[in-house]
């Protein structure tokens, strides 16, 4: 068994985890949140058959989006003569469609 982990946009969410119920497949939703733009995502979980990895990464890959997204990146110049300079300039980064772990399962019980 093998345990899926994709961390996707929020927007996706719902469309990923609608299309992998409709496939069968078991998912656990968490809120959860970048480190770069600290901003929030969604972490799924699906434990799945090593046999239906394939099929679990293809429904991810079709219903996920990347994004372009502009954040303010700071900087402080504190070696200016009177005192710090403060310049803030826009960064583009590209977010997603979705980043995935595909992780070994030691043991599964549901009691
Ligand atoms: P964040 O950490 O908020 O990162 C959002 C996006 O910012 C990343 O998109 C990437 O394009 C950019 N980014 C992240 N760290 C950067 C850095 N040090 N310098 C420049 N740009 C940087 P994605 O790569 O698509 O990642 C989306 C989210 O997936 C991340 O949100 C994070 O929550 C998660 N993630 C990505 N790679 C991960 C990893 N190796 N381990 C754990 N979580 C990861």
């Amino acid at each position: 068994m093998k345990l899926v982990l994709a961390i996707v946009h929020d927007d996706d969410a719902p469309r990923v985890m609608d299309e992998l119920n409709k496939n069968g497949f078991m998912v656990t939703k968490m809120c959860s949140s970048g480190g770069f733009l600290k901003s929030g995502n969604t972490t799924l979980l699906v434990g799945v058959d090593e046999s239906r990895v394939d099929q679990v990464l293809q429904i991810i890959e079709s219903k996920s989006r990347s994004r372009k997204q502009i954040i303010d990146s700071s900087v402080t110049n504190s070696s200016a003569i009177g005192g710090g300079v403060y310049m803030s300039y826009p960064v583009e980064v590209t977010v997603g469609g979705a980043t995935v772990f595909v992780l070994d399962v030691e043991r599964f019980q549901k009691y």
